[in-house]
C-alpha cells in the first residue's frame, strides 16, 4: 500500500506536529515540500488539498485532510495499537484530559508563544524583516503567566494530561522548539518543571528526528 504523504515543509510547525506524530507511531510516509517562497501552497493543485492554502494537508489513499491537530489525531488513531496510544481514547477521564490540553494548546499556548517566533525567528532570517520588539515583550508577557500555569500543573504530573506521555505535550514541541532558539529561551529557567518537561520531550527519538529537519533557511 502507498505510504500516507504530508504536504508542507518540516520547517512549518504545524507540519512538524503531524510529522512527529507519525513518527510516534512508527508510520510510514512521504513528505512532499511545498515551496513557501514561490506561494506554491495558494496553487491550485495545493487549494484542491487545502482550501484555506496553508500547510499542511494530508494525503490517505483517496482520503484528503487538512488542520494539522485533526491529521494528527487521525494518525494517531489509525495506527493505535495497545502499547502507543497517545489519544488515550482507552480511558474516558484521560481523552478528556487530553482533550482539555489540546484546547489550551491551540488557544492559549500557541498564541502567546507564536508572534515571539515569529518575530525572533521567520520575520528577521527568512523573510530579512526586523524584528518588533513591541510585540515580542506584549507576548512575553503573556507567555509568563500561561508558563505560570504550566508551572504549577506540570509539579504535580509529568506530563501536560497526566504522567503519561500524549498527543498534547507533541503538539506543543513545534513551536516550542523555535522558541528556544530565540534570545529569550532562558525564560523557561524560571519554570524548573516546565523546564523539565521541555528536556524530557526532547530526548525522545521522534522529537530528536523531526527538530533536525526545522532548521529555517536564511533569506
Ligand atoms: N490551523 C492550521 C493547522 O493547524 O493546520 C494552521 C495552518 C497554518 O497556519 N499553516 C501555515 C501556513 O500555511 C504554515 S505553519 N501559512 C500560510 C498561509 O496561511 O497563507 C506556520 C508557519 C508560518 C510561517 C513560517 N515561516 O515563515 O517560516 C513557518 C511556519
Amino acid at each position: 500500500m502507498a505510504p500516507v504523504r504530508v504536504f508542507g515543509p518540516a520547517m512549518s510547525t504545524n507540519v512538524a506536529r503531524v510529522l512527529v506524530c507519525l513518527e510516534e507511531v512508527g508510520a510510514e510516509y512521504e513528505v512532499v515540500n511545498i515551496d513557501f517562497k514561490v506561494m506554491e501552497h495558494k496553487s491550485p493543485e495545493h487549494l484542491a488539498r487545502n482550501p484555506f492554502g496553508q500547510m499542511p494537508a494530508f494525503q490517505d489513499g483517496d482520503l484528503l485532510l487538512f488542520e494539522s491537530r485533526a491529521i494528527s489525531k487521525y494518525v494517531l488513531r489509525k495506527y493505535k495499537t495497545d502499547e502507543v496510544d497517545l489519544l488515550r481514547e482507552g480511558n474516558l477521564k484521560e481523552t478528556a484530559m487530553v482533550d482539555v490540553w489540546t484546547e489550551v494548546d491551540a488557544h492559549t499556548y500557541k498564541p502567546a508563544l507564536s508572534p515571539i517566533v515569529y518575530e525572533c525567528i521567520f520575520n528577521p532570517i527568512m523573510y530579512g524583516i526586523p524584528t518588533n520588539e513591541k510585540v515580542v515583550a506584549e507576548s512575553l508577557e503573556k507567555l509568563k503567566k500561561v508558563l505560570e500555569v504550566y508551572e504549577a500543573h506540570l509539579s504535580k504530573h509529568e506530563y501536560l494530561a497526566g504522567d503519561f506521555i500524549s498527543f498534547v505535550d507533541l503538539s506543543q514541541f513545534p513551536s516550542t522548539f523555535y522558541f528556544m532558539m530565540t534570545p529569550h529561551a532562558v525564560l523557561f529557567d524560571s519554570y524548573p518543571h516546565v523546564k523539565a518537561w521541555w528536556e524530557r520531550l526532547m530526548a525522545r527519538p521522534s522529537i530528536k528526528k523531526i527538530s533536525a529537519s526545522m532548521i529555517p533557511p536564511k533569506a
